[in-house]
C-alpha cells in the first residue's frame, strides 16, 4: 500500500488482529461517533479578529501561538451545557455502536482529570468537572462502546512534546521521555479510571519508532486485554487500519478499517464552517463504506459551550432513521459479491443478499450481473408486509422487477434471500 492509497503507509493492521475475535464487536458495529472537543472550540477557526484558514483544532499551530497564550484559554472554558446523557442519546438515535472522544489533542489540552499535569480539564477551567467521567457513566447506561482519542505523538503544550518549534527547540526534545514520563502514565490513567475502554484511538505517529509504537500497543493491552489500539499508533502495529481522513477507498479491501470523516469540512469546532454534507450523501458513504468491509467514524465538533452545532445533530437523527428501518442491512453484514457498480451496493448475511439502490432504474427493472443466486424470496427491507417481488435467476445476471418509482431516494434496499 503506497502512501498515495486509502490507507497511509504509516497506519495499518498487524496481520495477527485480521483474524482476530477481539474485534468481532467492532466488526459488526458500522458507525460510529467521533467527538473532537477541547480549548480549540472558544477561538472557533477565528484569533485575534483574523480567520485561520484549516481545520478548527489545529489553529494553535496554523497561527503560531504561543503556549502561555494558549494556556489562557483554559481560564475562560466553562462549556455548563455539556450533557453527557444527551450526547450519548444522540449517538444511540443515530444508530451509531461506539463513541471516540479527544481525551487529548495535539494541543496537549487534557480533557480528563489527570494527576499527571494541571493542564487539564479539572484543575485549569472554571468547569472542573470531567466529562470523560460523566460520557463513561452514560456510555454504560445507555450501551455505547467507549473509546478515547490521545494524541501520543504531537503535544504542542508539552516541552518534549512532537510539533511546536515557535515555543520550543525541536532538537533539545527528548521525545521518550516524554512517551515514558507522560503519555504512558496518562494512557494508564485512561485505561484504569473510565470502565471498560473499547477503543484508544492513537493519531498522527509522526516520528515514533516502532519499539516505541510496539510499547504502547503492549501496555493498552495489558492494562484492558479487550480494548483496539487504532492503526494510527503508527509503524504498521494497529488492531485495525485507519484510512486517510474523509477517503473511502475505490474498492473492497481485505483487512478491518476505518473512514474517519467530518459532516461539514473541520474537526474542532469553527464558527464559519458551513460546509454540511447532505443527509443522502452521509447514508450513501456509510453505506458505501460498508459495502467495502469498513468502518464509519463520523465526527461532531461541540462548541465551548458543550453542545453539538444542530446541523450535525439533524443530519445524525436522519441517518438514524435511515438505519431505524435499513439497520439489517448494515450492522452485522459483510461486504456483498457485486462490487464495482455505479447506481448500487450490496452487503450479506448468511442467507441474505442487500441491494442498495441509489440510481433507481426508470421501469423499475433491476439487472444485478455478475451473480447466480437461488432467490427464494425478494422484497423491500421498508415493507413490513414483505410483499415477494419478481425476480428471475440468469446465467450472467439476477433480474428483480421493483415498483416503477424509487421507494427511498437515499438508498432503497432490497432483500433477496437465498439458497445456500
Ligand atoms: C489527524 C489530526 O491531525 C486531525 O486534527 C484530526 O484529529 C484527524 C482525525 O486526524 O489528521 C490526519 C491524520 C491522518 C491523515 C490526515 C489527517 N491521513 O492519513 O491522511
Amino acid at each position: 500500500m503506497t502512501d498515495q492509497g486509502p490507507i497511509r503507509q504509516s497506519s495499518g493492521q498487524r496481520p495477527e488482529a485480521r483474524r482476530d475475535p477481539r474485534l468481532n464487536w467492532w466488526r459488526d458495529a458500522k458507525f460510529g461517533m467521533f467527538v473532537h472537543w477541547g480549548l480549540y472550540a472558544i477561538p472557533a477557526g477565528v484569533w485575534k479578529g483574523e480567520e485561520i484558514p484549516g481545520i478548527g483544532e489545529w489553529i494553535m499551530y496554523r497561527a503560531r501561538i504561543p503556549v502561555r497564550e494558549y494556556e489562557q484559554l483554559a481560564k475562560q472554558f466553562n462549556p455548563v451545557k455539556f450533557d453527557a446523557a444527551e450526547w450519548v442519546s444522540l449517538a444511540r438515535r443515530a444508530g451509531q455502536k461506539y463513541l471516540v472522544i479527544t481525551s487529548k489533542h495535539h494541543d496537549g489540552f487534557c480533557m480528563f482529570d489527570s494527576k499527571v499535569t494541571d493542564y487539564d480539564i479539572v484543575d485549569a477551567t472554571p468547569f472542573g468537572r470531567d466529562p470523560l467521567k460523566e460520557l463513561a457513566a452514560e456510555c454504560q447506561r445507555q450501551g455505547i462502546r467507549l473509546g478515547f482519542y490521545y494524541s501520543q505523538t504531537q503535544d504542542w503544550h508539552h516541552p518534549d512534546g512532537d510539533g511546536n518549534d515557535w515555543d520550543y527547540d525541536e532538537s533539545k526534545k527528548d521525545f521518550d521521555g516524554y512517551l515514558e514520563r507522560y503519555v504512558k502514565p496518562q494512557v494508564r490513567e485512561l485505561l484504569t479510571s473510565y470502565g471498560p475502554i473499547s477503543i484508544i484511538w492513537f493519531d498522527t505517529p509522526k516520528r515514533i519508532t516502532p519499539e516505541q509504537s510496539q510499547s504502547l500497543v503492549d501496555l493498552v493491552h495489558e492494562l484492558q486485554p479487550a480494548c483496539l489500539v487504532s492503526g494510527r499508533v503508527g509503524n504498521h502495529l494497529g488492531d485495525y487500519a485507519s484510512a486517510r481522513d474523509n477517503v473511502i477507498p475505490a474498492e473492497l479491501l481485505d483487512l478491518d478499517w476505518e473512514t474517519p470523516a467530518t459532516i461539514n469540512d473541520t474537526w474542532g469546532y469553527k464558527v464559519n464552517d458551513h460546509h454540511w454534507k447532505s443527509p443522502r450523501d452521509l447514508i450513501r458513504k456509510l453505506v458505501d463504506i460498508v459495502s467495502k468491509g469498513g468502518n464509519y467514524l463520523l465526527n461532531v465538533g461541540p462548541t465551548a459551550e458543550g453542545v453539538i452545532p444542530a446541523p450535525s445533530v439533524d443530519r445524525l437523527l436522519a441517518m438514524g432513521q435511515w438505519l431505524e428501518v435499513n439497520g439489517d442491512a448494515i450492522y452485522g453484514t459483510r461486504p456483498g459479491p457485486v462490487q464495482g457498480l455505479q447506481w448500487c451496493r450490496t452487503t450479506v448475511r448468511p442467507g441474505k443478499l442487500y441491494l442498495h439502490v441509489f440510481e433507481w432504474p426508470i421501469n423499475g427493472e433491476l439487472r444485478i450481473p455478475g451473480i447466480r443466486l437461488n432467490v427464494s424470496h425478494a422484497y423491500l427491507l421498508s415493507d413490513p408486509s414483505r410483499t415477494s417481488l419478481r425476480a428471475s435467476t440468469h446465467p450472467d445476471a439476477v433480474l428483480v422487477r421493483g415498483p416503477q418509482r424509487a421507494p427511498d431516494p437515499d438508498d432503497t434496499v432490497v432483500v433477496l434471500e437465498y439458497e445456500e
